[in-house]
């Protein structure tokens, strides 16, 4: 087998949903880590889009975290993550898109609304593990990218706390369908699962998500993790379990 290549950022709840995915499937790959800014200097030359996950295996290259886990599933069939019965595997990827957009967006929002105050931590999050100048071109140019990322990505008061508003929908209606359910679909654990813990990880910090999580948190950031606590307790349940 050729060796398989992630393009991705350590940082990004979009791609430890694929790291899990790769780690669970025991695929052995290697991480190339991209710096948030200069990244689309190797994105756009592979993909049609500038964002991160971006696998490439074989001469194929695969964009998305959906269509990664499909990729993966169709092209090694041990430990499935994608049900094989197709009312069940439906109702996973229903799940999955559900999450992506009712988690993915509004965690990453609502955390960067705070974090990118705080660019000593970002910084790091940011350079972690990557080309020795990350951190030199992040700290010139820091200011610039925040306003392109609050820009991008329509990261401000308002918004963060709309986002604030739709996150805490998302897991109540993942909480109540897991009082009754051990897991989203199905008897098993899935891509759905997966999706949603992973999107969720950067609210509970488990040691295995593949960021080194700073020993002081700010304050706001703490505030957000404990108005969802108890309702996100199954995350870390599920990270000890399958990741
Ligand atoms: N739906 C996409 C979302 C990926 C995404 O939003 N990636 C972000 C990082 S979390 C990114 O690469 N942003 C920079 C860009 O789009 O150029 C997926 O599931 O892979």
């Amino acid at each position: 087998m050729l060796m398989m290549t992630l393009y991705q950022f350590p940082i990004s709840h979009f791609c430890e949903k694929v790291r899990w995915a790769l780690d669970y499937k025991h695929i052995d790959y290697q991480k190339k880590n991209l710096i948030p800014g200069l990244h689309t200097m190797k994105t756009k030359k592979l993909a049609a889009r500038s964002s991160v996950p971006v696998l490439v295996h074989d001469e194929k290259v695969i964009q998305g975290s959906s269509s990664i886990l499909t990729y993966l599933d169709e092209t090694f069939a041990e430990r499935r993550l994608s049900p094989e019965n197709a009312s069940l595997k439906e109702d996973a990827l229903e799940w999955e898109k559900y999450v992506d957009k009712e988690i993915g967006i509004h965690v990453r929002r609502c955390c960067y609304h705070i974090l990118l105050e705080h660019p000593d931590i970002v910084i790091r999050f940011f350079a972690q593990d990557g080309p020795w100048y990350g951190k030199i071109f992040l700290s010139f140019m820091f200011p610039k990218l925040r306003t392109k990322m609050r820009d991008l990505m329509t990261i401000n008061a308002e918004s963060a706390q709309i986002s604030r508003e739709r996150l805490g929908a998302a897991i109540d209606r993942i909480h109540a369908h897991l009082q009754k359910h051990k897991f989203l679909t199905g008897d098993q654990f899935s891509r759905a699962d997966l999706a949603a813990a992973a999107l969720l990880a950067p609210l509970c910090r488990p040691e295995k998500y593949g960021l080194h999580w700073p020993d002081h948190i700010p304050a706001q950031l703490q505030e957000l993790t404990d108005e969802f606590r108890e309702k996100t307790k199954w995350v870390l349940d599920v990270y000890d379990k399958f990741r």
